[in-house]
């Protein structure tokens, strides 16, 4: 397949990344968390599924404070992973399976536990104190400006050894490192360059737009549209400690790096709106390969005409050149069934899986799964720890590969390390697949046809103006193929027409429900029942 440019498309253009969670994954060892061995021994999930390339969170050793994003050792394997020898035999098996694998990359932070922090908080003169991001108290002796948390509270606290404060925009035990000096700059990069070297395909960059804060450290204007539904966090605009200039030169300089291995691919994570996000690109696509698009998962109300205008704006601020990409669900927001309801969620997939551009699917959200509710007695999340509405833990539930006792995620008289949903009797992996109407075999069914049918997989998109407002229709076009995607984002049936479309010749190509029901006359009349999506092949 060849892009405008004449060149081949890359895997990471073409393919569907699967995010995996390993905690919550597959546990190999009965200790009642996922681990690398577990996800080798579900290597055959992936390749039946027809996902591409798989995104580990983090793996490294770390006190888990935020599960993994604390990191004490940016190039080891955190034991109840497993070992290095166990990563090199996933990346060996995952290789062999023709599929990528993507690990998690955490410059803004390391653990408190980290030897670099140790060493800097040690005395004001350590050789590392300017590894990470120190100030002298407030002339009232408080944090040195009101930067807050993302996780809630100050962002700065005190160390009493030293008498001055660290910054950390996440938990207490992440301490943020300090991107404007040039050593920690290189000791990232060599990071980089030790997975590379060992053959990881790329990296998913965490909170790359928070990397560079103002040099003068100035308060942070308050957020007018602030309500106590809002985290605590944005009651200021990030307007200082988010988002400056001087990020950009770090991005090039990664991507500098990726560049020099072959076919690596640098992902963004970054929350801004459209315009901020596409600098990201860089002005000669020389930043990240994609920064990340949420706006799907961030959206509240699920409404055509939401969903059409959000498209429509990406597709509109996309930079010359700039692959698209987009995700439904991540380990930090509300699963998508939850967000959505179980009908809408299929109708989710087939628009995440249909859209131009690259997609990222979270683990489980295939099968359907949903929030599990954690009491606040049990809670971990340092998110849900501050703030019990805005816990993680529900969206990080065991994947449910089958009906017998913890899910088949762990054995069976052991405690998983979060609660399993109670429905994965009949929400799981082996169940669905012997289902030919489940979400799972939809889900299959549409990657096999974005697979087959190049319009799904490099076509363009153009929006199609439906007579429902509860409709959003898109053709997606490569040469002569033109595929057609037709969504009902109500629970009301819709009967729509595309007049000029060609009148007979159309073929139902899916139908979310999959049930082999739907009949197609012809474009003028086209009966859509209550969440239902189809893929429609145009004459
Ligand atoms: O997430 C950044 C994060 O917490 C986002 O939720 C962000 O704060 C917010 O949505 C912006 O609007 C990453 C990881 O994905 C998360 O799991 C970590 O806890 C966090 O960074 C710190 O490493």
């Amino acid at each position: 397949m060849e892009n405008q440019a004449g060149s081949a498309y890359k895997w990471w253009q073409n393919g569907v990344i699967y995010q995996v969670y390993p905690r919550s994954f597959k546990d190999s060892n009965d200790d009642g968390v996922g681990d690398l061995n577990g996800i080798r021994q579900k290597l055959d999930y992936f390749t039946w599924l027809g996902v591409d390339a798989i995104w580990l969170s983090p793996i490294y050793p770390s006190p888990m404070a935020d599960f993994g994003y604390d990191i004490s050792d940016y190039t080891g394997v955190e034991p109840v992973f497993g070992t290095m020898s166990d990563f090199d035999a996933l990346l060996k098996a995952t290789h062999e399976k023709g599929l990528k694998l993507i690990l998690d990359l955490v410059p803004n932070h390391t653990s408190d536990e980290h030897p670099w922090f140790k060493e800097a908080r040690s005395s004001r003169d350590n050789p590392k104190r300017d590894w990470y991001i120190w100030r002298d108290p407030a002339p009232d002796g408080g944090p040195p400006n009101n930067w807050i948390s993302h996780f809630g509270g100050s962002a700065w606290t005190l160390d009493e050894t030293t008498g001055q404060y660290y910054l950390h925009l996440f938990d207490v035990k992440q301490p943020d490192v300090n991107w404007r000096n040039p050593q920690v700059r290189e000791a990232i990069y060599n990071v980089m360059r030790f997975w590379f070297d060992r053959g990881v395909d790329g990296f998913r960059i965490d909170v790359l737009w928070l990397l560079i804060k103002d040099e003068q450290f100035r308060d942070n204007p308050p957020n007018p549209d602030w309500n106590e539904t809002k985290q605590a966090y944005q009651r200021l605009l990030e307007k200082y400690s988010a988002d400056q200039p001087e990020t950009h030169q770090i991005v090039k300089e990664m991507r500098q790096i990726a560049n020099s291995y072959p076919d690596r691919v640098l992902i963004g994570e970054i929350y801004l709106p459209y315009p901020e996000l596409m600098t990201y690109y860089g002005p000669n696509l020389d930043e990240a390969h994609l920064p990340f698009n949420f706006r799907l998962v961030e959206l509240s109300n699920w409404e055509a005409s939401t969903i059409q205008e959000i498209v429509n704006q990406y597709e509109a601020a996309l930079p010359e050149g700039a692959w698209p990409n987009w995700v439904l669900g991540n380990h930090d927001r509300p699963r998508l069934a939850s967000r959505v309801g179980p009908e809408q969620a299929r109708v989710a997939q087939m628009l995440l899986l249909t859209l131009r551009g690259t997609p990222t699917c979270y683990y489980g959200d295939e099968i359907g799964m949903h929030d599990v509710e954690v009491p606040p007695e049990l809670t971990v999340d340092p998110r849900g720890l501050f703030d019990h509405r805005y816990s993680r833990d529900p969206v990080r539930s065991p994947m449910q590969w089958d009906a017998s006792p913890n899910t088949g995620f762990t054995g069976p008289n052991v405690k998983p390390w979060l609660p399993v949903a109670e429905d994965y009797s009949t929400v799981n992996v082996a169940s669905e697949r012997e289902d030919s109407s489940s979400m799972l075999s939809l889900f299959r069914r549409i990657i096999e046809l974005r697979r087959n049918l190049p319009a799904l997989k490099i076509g363009s998109y153009q929006v199609v103006e439906s007579s429902s407002a509860t409709v959003f229709s898109y053709i997606r076009q490569h040469a002569q193929q033109k595929v057609l995607v037709v969504l009902n984002i109500s629970s009301q049936p819709q009967e729509i027409s595309f007049k000029g479309l060609g009148e007979n010749g159309a073929e139902i190509l899916c139908s979310t429900s999959l049930d082999n029901q739907q009949k197609l006359n012809n474009l003028q009349e086209v009966r859509l029942r209550a969440n239902e999506g189809l893929l429609i092949l145009l004459p």
